[in-house]
Parts: structure tokens; C-alpha cells; sequence
């Protein structure tokens, strides 16, 4: 029992806040409901994404007809990236963040309180352990993330 508990305890997700979100002045208040919500932070950077960068992370969207869109959108300021840890985090952020469209995000939810616009929903977490793991590889090296 004890060690399934840890292995769910350690589960491991990725999380950005994206442009707009840093320039609005969002930083403190999103890491607040993370951390309020008992999910740990162990790794964050600011960085901007090259164009490379946000081509591999958005690779799944490469078809899609925002997908220009999206990339100029990611590229065009600063952003925050973290790993954050906690039992059920993948889907646990994915509640905190609300509905892609922030129209739909219920309120509360950091979309549904901060954002009106699909493009500009402030914030990106994984969506499942494939992609959590794949995107804390795109952008952290193990020795950056504190155990
Ligand atoms: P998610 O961020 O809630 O996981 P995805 O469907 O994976 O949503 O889309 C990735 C990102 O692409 C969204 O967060 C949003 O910024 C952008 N996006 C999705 N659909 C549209 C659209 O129809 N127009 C413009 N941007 C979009």
C-alpha cells in the first residue's frame, strides 16, 4: 500500500504560464493556487521559447489552422515553465486551469477568473503522463528538478 501511495504521490506534471499571463502580472497569483492547492513546485524557469522549441511542444497541433497562430503567440514574450508534484496532479491542474476557451472555464478556475480568449488563456499543463513527460524532457534537465 505504502509504496503504490508513493508512487502516486510522485506523480509529475508540466505547467506555463504563458506570455500574456507574465506580462498581465499573473505570476504570483497562479503560483499561489498551485501551491495552495498542496501541489509542490520542484523545478521553474523564465524563458523565452525559441520558434523550435514551440514547434516541438505544440507538435500535436502542426495540422491544426491556429497553428502559426500559436506559435507567434508562445514566442512572443517570456514565459514561466515548471514541474509540479502531487498525487493526481496531471488532472488536478488541468481543474485548476479551467476549459481551453476561457468563455466555458467555470469561475474560479484560474481561465475562468482571468482570461475571455481561446488564444490568450494564460496557462498550458500537460494533458496526460505521455505528455507530462515528454514536455518536462523539452524543457528540464534532470539534475534541474529537485527530488
Ligand atoms: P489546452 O491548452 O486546454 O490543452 P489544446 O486543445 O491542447 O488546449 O490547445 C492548445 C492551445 O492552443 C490552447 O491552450 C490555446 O491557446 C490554443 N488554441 C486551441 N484552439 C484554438 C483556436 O481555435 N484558436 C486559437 N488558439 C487555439
Amino acid at each position: 500500500m505504502l509504496e503504490r501511495g508513493m508512487v502516486v504521490d510522485k506523480e509529475r506534471t508540466f505547467c506555463m504560464i504563458k506570455p500574456e499571463g507574465v506580462a498581465r502580472g499573473l505570476v504570483g497569483e497562479i503560483l499561489t493556487r498551485i501551491e495552495h492547492k498542496g501541489y509542490r513546485i520542484v523545478a521553474l524557469k523564465m524563458l523565452r521559447l525559441t520558434r523550435e522549441m514551440a514547434e516541438k511542444h505544440y507538435a500535436e497541433h502542426r495540422e491544426k489552422p491556429f497553428f502559426r497562430e500559436l506559435v507567434e503567440h508562445i514566442t512572443s514574450g517570456p514565459v514561466i515553465a515548471m514541474v509540479l508534484e502531487g498525487p493526481g496532479v496531471i488532472s488536478g491542474l488541468r481543474k485548476l486551469m479551467g476549459a481551453t476557451n476561457p468563455q466555458e472555464a467555470a469561475p474560479g478556475t484560474i481561465r475562468g477568473d482571468y482570461a475571455l480568449e481561446t488564444g490568450q488563456n494564460i496557462i498550458h499543463g500537460a494533458d496526460s503522463l505521455a505528455s507530462a513527460e515528454r514536455e518536462i524532457n523539452l524543457y528540464f534537465r534532470p539534475e534541474e528538478i529537485m527530488g
